[in-house]
C-alpha cells in the first residue's frame, strides 16, 4: 500500500503544518509511504519565482529535518517532465465540466481577474501526482476530498477506456490531529500563505520570535485561563498547543495555569523546545548543500521510476509514442 501526502511551498512552513501533519508524518515511518514538496501547485496564482524555489528547497530541508525517511521525499518539478505528460493524458481523459466544478477552483478564482488556466487543470495534476507514483491511499482533509474523487473517475475511465494501467485510489482521512489557528486572528487558522504573519509562528523562526508573537497573542478578555473553543478561541487555541506539545488535556491544562501571562510563557516554552530540534536541523542541511542535493537527486530518480512503467504504457494505449 502506497500512501502520497504533499505539502504546498506557498509559504514558510508554519507550526500548524508541523503539529497537523508534518510530526506525524515523520512518527508513522511507513516505508512504502511517499511526501512531496508540491512546488507545481504554488504556480495557480501569482508566484515569484525565485522565492517558489527557495520555498521548495526549504520545505525539502524541513520534511528531511523532522525525521521523514529521505528516500521517501522528492520534489514535484523535479519529475515535471513525466507529471506533464501525464496531465496531458489524464486532461485529454477528462471534460471542461468536471474540471469547472471543482469548488476550490469556483471559490478561488470568482471574482478574479486574470484567472490562470493552471488554477482549472490543477485538479489534474494532482491526479497524475497520485496515479504516477501509484498510490493506493491519500490522506486529505474535506477540502481535497472532491479533487481525489476525480482522480478515482480519471483512473476508471482510462482503465475501462484505454487498457489497465492506473491504480484507483481512495481519499482516507488523515487521523485527528492538532488543528492549530492564526494567534491574532484565533478564528481563522494557522496558513503559510496568510497576508498578516502577526500570527503565525513559522518552524524557523528563532526562540525571540516565538516568544514574541506567543505573547502577543489575542486572548478573550477574563484574566484566568479556560477552555472554551467557542467563546474564547484564543485561549482555546493557546492550550490546544500546549497540550499537542506536551500532552494533556487542554481543559485540564487550563486548571494549571493562574494567569494569561503564565499560560503564554508556557506555551512559548513549548513551541520552542517542539521545534528546537527541526530548526536546528533544517539549519545545517540548509548550510550542507551537498547534503540536501543527493537526497532531492536521489528522490527524483526514484519518483521518475517508480512512475515510468505507467506513464510509458499510458502513453502507447492512449496511441502516443
Ligand atoms: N493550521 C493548521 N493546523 C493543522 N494542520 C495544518 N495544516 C496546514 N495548516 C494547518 C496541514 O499541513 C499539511 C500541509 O499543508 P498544505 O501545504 O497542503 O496546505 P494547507 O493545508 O493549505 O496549508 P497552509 O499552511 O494553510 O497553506 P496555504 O497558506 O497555502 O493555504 C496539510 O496536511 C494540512 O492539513
Amino acid at each position: 500500500m502506497v500512501q502520497i501526502s504533499g505539502i504546498t511551498p506557498s509559504g514558510h512552513v508554519q507550526l500548524g503544518n508541523h503539529l497537523g501533519a508534518l510530526r506525524r508524518w515523520a512518527a508513522e515511518g511507513r516505508p512504502d509511504d511517499l511526501y512531496f514538496v508540491s512546488d507545481l501547485h504554488a504556480m495557480t496564482t501569482a508566484h515569484n519565482p525565485a522565492k517558489l524555489r527557495a520555498l521548495a528547497t526549504e520545505q525539502l530541508a524541513v520534511l528531511v529535518a523532522t525525521g521523514i525517511a529521505p528516500e521517501r521525499v522528492f520534489v514535484q518539478s523535479d519529475i515535471a517532465k513525466e507529471l506533464g505528460a501525464l496531465t496531458w493524458i489524464l486532461e485529454s481523459t477528462c471534460t471542461y465540466g468536471e474540471a469547472a466544478r471543482m469548488i476550490q477552483f469556483k471559490e478561488k478564482s470568482k471574482g478574479q481577474a486574470g484567472v490562470r488556466l493552471s488554477l482549472l487543470t490543477y485538479p489534474v495534476l494532482m491526479a497524475a501526482d497520485i496515479l504516477l507514483q501509484g498510490a493506493s491511499k491519500v490522506p486529505v482533509g474535506e477540502d481535497q476530498r472532491q479533487h481525489v474523487e476525480l482522480t478515482r473517475v480519471l483512473a476508471r475511465r482510462f482503465n475501462t477506456t484505454y487498457g489497465e494501467v492506473f491504480t484507483v485510489p481512495e481519499a482516507t482521512l488523515p487521523p485527528a490531529g492538532a488543528r492549530v489557528r492564526d494567534l491574532a486572528e484565533p478564528t481563522r487558522k494557522m496558513s503559510k500563505s496568510a497576508h498578516d504573519s502577526a500570527g503565525v509562528v513559522f518552524v524557523l523562526d528563532d526562540a525571540d520570535q516565538v516568544r514574541r508573537k506567543i505573547r502577543k497573542a489575542r486572548t478573550d478578555g477574563g484574566s484566568v485561563p479556560a477552555y472554551a473553543p467557542e467563546t474564547r478561541p484564543g485561549i482555546a487555541n493557546l492550550l490546544d498547543i500546549l497540550s499537542a506539545c506536551t500532552g494533556g488535556d487542554p481543559a485540564e491544562l487550563a486548571e494549571e495555569y493562574p494567569s494569561y501571562g503564565v499560560l503564554k510563557d508556557a506555551v512559548a516554552d513549548a513551541v520552542i523546545e517542539e521545534l528546537r530540534p527541526v530548526r536546528e536541523r533544517t539549519m545545517e542541511l540548509l548550510a550542507d548543500t551537498a547534503e540536501l542535493e543527493r537526497v532531492r537527486k536521489a528522490g527524483a530518480v526514484r519518483a521518475a521510476e517508480r512512475g515510468e512503467h505507467r506513464l510509458s504504457s499510458a502513453l502507447r494505449l492512449i496511441g502516443a509514442g
